[in-house]
């Protein structure tokens, strides 16, 4: 499965590279393509954000260093997701519905947002991940592309697999308990003891 993460700071997404995810991306089971926005930036100072029309605080993004970003990784068969607040929360049917696309470009805004105009062109679907405030989409991308992987052929252990059938799709586990059989005199369940480790 590929992302193309469109974003003003790719480096953001190095810590993708550790944990279950980097092992994924070893694999070549999952590919995590990074495209810097500026770099689509035809102005000399390298500006991609300018002041919105109509008045108000902060800066948009705009369109056309969005579009060229997006046009150099656009493929027949890409998906196009805006992290954005106004968008529909993510939940975990919506995670095993994307994991069946081959390819999902993620657009991540900055300042106030990205101009509405290269939005309606090229955006499929807008997805949050909550209700806050955040300086950037970088994270939510993340929260996707990490969801996502996990329900791509091979990227979780088998164990994990079978164990998810049961429990962490229902969203309801028992309290889990490990060695030592007593922690700050509390003891792990008597039920439990006979029983692993
Ligand atoms: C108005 C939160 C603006 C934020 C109302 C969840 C938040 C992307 C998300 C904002 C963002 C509320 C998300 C806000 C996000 C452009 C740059 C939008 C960052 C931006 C409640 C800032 N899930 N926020 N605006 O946070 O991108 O996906």
């Amino acid at each position: 499965m590929k992302f193309s993460v469109l974003t003003l700071f790719p480096e953001m997404f190095e810590i993708m590279k550790t944990s279950i995810i980097g092992r994924a991306i070893e694999k070549g089971l999952v590919n995590i393509e990074l495209i810097n926005i500026r770099d689509f930036s035809k102005n000399k100072h390298k500006k991609v954000d300018d002041t919105p029309y109509g008045g108000g605080a902060g800066m948009i993004m705009m369109p056309d260093v969005v579009y060229d970003a997006y046009s150099s990784v656009k493929t027949d068969n890409s998906k196009v997701i805006y992290l954005s607040p106004q968008g529909k929360t993510l939940n975990q049917e919506k995670v095993k519905l994307l994991s069946n696309e081959e390819h999902i470009i993620l657009l991540c805004g900055h300042y106030e947002g990205i101009d509405q105009r290269v939005l309606d062109e090229i955006v499929d679907e807008e997805i949050s991940i909550g209700d806050y405030v955040l300086t950037g989409g970088e994270i939510p991308a993340m929260v996707l592309i990490d969801s996502v992987s996990r329900y791509v052929d091979g990227v979780l252990n088998e164990e994990s697999r079978k164990e998810e059938s049961f429990a962490n799709d229902d969203l309801l586990e028992y309290p889990q308990y490990t060695r030592p059989e007593e922690f700050h005199g509390m003891k792990v369940p008597e039920v439990l003891l006979s029983r692993t480790p």
